[in-house]
């Protein structure tokens, strides 16, 4: 059982979660003794000025897996964000300046509630929650990441979709003066995903606004970014600033970019493999150099909720 009820989980399994309290609790402290925020320290590449803000009021789910998280330092500077450059390590440093405030959220399409909205009032009618997710990238390699975030199926419940929206569709900022990578075309910005209206109303997809207990930071997708653990990271789009409800599947970027390589679905699956690698194992980050690759998970071992989303579809050819 990969999903865990608060009363299934054992104390020697909490010892993660006490271990990274303890960290912020670090982190605080040196924040307090360097004086000046962290900005010239080491440190302050790592976790943004600012970013610090703990989050209130954030509650623990039934959903979070029992596996302990990856340390906030693997999560925070092996990174994919290619508004910030498409190198691991890029966007920690291009992304440190990035101002994820003020932000506003443009809902459009077919819905009863299309509109523009600041972020703080978009995400304020919904319950912020702790969801520790096993996350899978397409390119083999795997972490556990203690998000903070809003159920999007309770956001789209409230954005009220016509019976014309099959799909949700959603777009990242693109604005060349605050990410620089945009200025080099390796895709065709701005970054865009979607979702099937049923994969977006499963209890398990977040807009996560934190990590760890605390503000997300910029290379993880400040202010707002979406989690899918079934699929594979590249769905997990960040910095978004659209949401859009679709008749008609959305263009995602990385099937326009490679339509033979990455499909809409992205379900990850060790049985269908990458044109160019297999699928059918992984690397944790953060693991001994000399720990054997795992096996990867159907569905990245969240079959249970999401397999019935793809009853009758040949997950082949759906990749
Ligand atoms: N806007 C945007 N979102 C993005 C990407 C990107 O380049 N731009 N990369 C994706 C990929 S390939 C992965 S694996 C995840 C990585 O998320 P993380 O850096 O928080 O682990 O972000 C996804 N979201
Ligand atoms: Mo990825």
């Amino acid at each position: 059982m990969l999903i865990k009820k608060p009363s299934d989980i054992r104390p020697s399994e909490i010892t993660s979660h006490d271990n990274y309290l303890n960290r912020r609790e670090f982190i605080r402290a040196g924040a307090i003794a360097g004086g000046s925020l962290l900005a010239s320290s080491a440190l302050g590449a790592v976790i943004p000025e600012g970013q610090l803000a703990k989050l209130e009021g954030v509650r623990a789910s039934a959903f979070s897996t029992g596996e302990s998280p990856n340390s906030y330092d693997d999560i925070t500077t092996y990174n994919n964000y290619y508004e910030f450059g498409t190198g691991k390590g890029d966007p920690v440093v291009y992304a440190r300046d990035f101002e994820p405030r003020p932000w506003t959220i443009r809902v459009e399409g077919h819905a009863e509630k299309t509109g523009t909205f600041d972020l703080d009032d978009f995400v304020k009618p919904f319950d912020l929650e702790e969801r520790i997710y096993r996350m899978r990238c397409v390119e083999a390699w795997s972490m556990v990441i203690p998000w903070v975030g809003i159920s999007l199926a309770e956001v789209v419940k409230h954005l009220q979709p016509t019976s014309k929206a099959k799909y949700v569709a959603f777009e990242t900022l693109n604005d060349p003066d605050r990410m620089p990578g945009l200025r080099r075309r390796v895709l065709d910005w701005p970054y865009r995903e979607g979702l099937t209206i049923a994969e977006a109303t499963n209890p398990l997809p977040i807009l996560a606004v934190g990590l760890y207990g605390e503000v997300l930071p910029n290379q993880n997708g400040a202010p707002i970014r979406l989690v899918v653990p079934w699929k594979y990271g590249f769905k997990g789009i960040k910095s978004i600033v659209t949401i859009r409800f679709t008749e008609r599947m959305p263009k995602t970027s990385w099937n326009m970019s490679q339509p033979r390589e990455y499909g809409f679905y992205a379900n990850v699956n060790p049985e269908v493999n990458h044109p160019r690698w297999s699928q059918a194992r992984e690397r944790r980050i953060g693991a001994s150099v000399f720990a054997t690759k795992q096996p990867t998970l159907m569905f990245n071992g969240y079959g249970d909720e999401v397999a019935h989303l793809y009853d009758g579809l040949d997950l082949r050819r759906n990749f």
